[in-house]
């Protein structure tokens, strides 16, 4: 047992204390709070969110909507897209951003405004190989696809891999600052979903991404929720 491994019993039981304390409670000091995320059925960008609500014992609502109805809710999204994250009724968009916040509430954001910016950083530059992903794999012109594939597979994800694989072994198996944040997540979260997009396991080659993933998926409550899932192809 210890006090700040982050995956013990005792981590556990302190951050679903913790979860509950930092939401907001009504005046009887009841928690009020409810929380309801809605997507699609697939993991893809909303499953970092998944695990950050897992990893914090934070009970929500897991929407899952069908691509023949999205139509219908659709004009109920701020920004027309999910996911969105509605706590007490009241909905925000952006998966990132929703990351970033829950990291935040959660306690596993940096200590000072420049580990902030180095988990950050890190994030978006995360997201920037997933837009580059999606750009190959949502091509709907054959001819088109098949030109970008090449580059993205032998210079793109080189690339990007190479420097988080450096950066995972500097930091003792985390993306970020030597020690589990939310970035941790986003990346675990993502990585069935670049996965599938590029038809291979993209980390096999590298150790120290390995170990990034094994150090969130390891964590009980997120394990839990990885083997009561629904299952989705992405
Ligand atoms: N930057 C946004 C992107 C959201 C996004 O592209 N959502 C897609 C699903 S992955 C969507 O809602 N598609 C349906 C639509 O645009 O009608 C985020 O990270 O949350």
């Amino acid at each position: 047992m210890c006090d700040s491994c982050g995956s013990c019993e005792a981590c556990e039981l302190k951050r679903s204390h913790k979860a509950i304390n930092i939401l907001d409670s009504d005046t009887s000091g009841d928690v009020v709070n409810k929380y309801k995320l809605t997507y699609f059925a697939i993991k893809a960008i909303a499953e970092p969110i998944r695990y950050l609500l897992n990893y914090g014992g934070i009970q929500f609502e897991d929407v899952r909507i069908k691509r023949d109805t999205w139509i219908n809710h659709k004009p109920d999204m701020p920004f027309g897209q999910v996911p969105v994250l509605e706590v007490n009724g009241k909905k925000v968009h952006q998966s990132l951003a929703i990351c970033r916040y829950l990291g935040k509430q959660l306690k596993i954001n940096g200590n000072t405004d420049w580990e902030d910016l180095e988990i950050d950083s890190m994030a978006d530059t995360i997201n920037d190989l997933r837009a580059k992903i999606a750009l190959y794999h949502y091509e709907t012109d054959e001819e088109v696809k098949k030109s970008r594939k090449l580059p993205l597979y032998v210079e793109t994800l080189p690339f990007y891999l190479e420097r988080f694989e450096a950066i995972a072994k500097s930091n003792d198996g985390h993306l970020a600052i030597g020690k589990l944040t939310w970035v941790d997540f986003y990346f675990a979260g993502l990585i069935d979903y670049f996965n599938y997009m590029l038809e291979k396991n993209i980390i096999e080659d590298y150790p120290h991404l390995k170990e990034v993933i094994n150090n969130v998926v390891g964590i009980p409550s997120v394990k839990e929720w990885i083997e009561r899932r629904p299952l989705s192809e992405c």
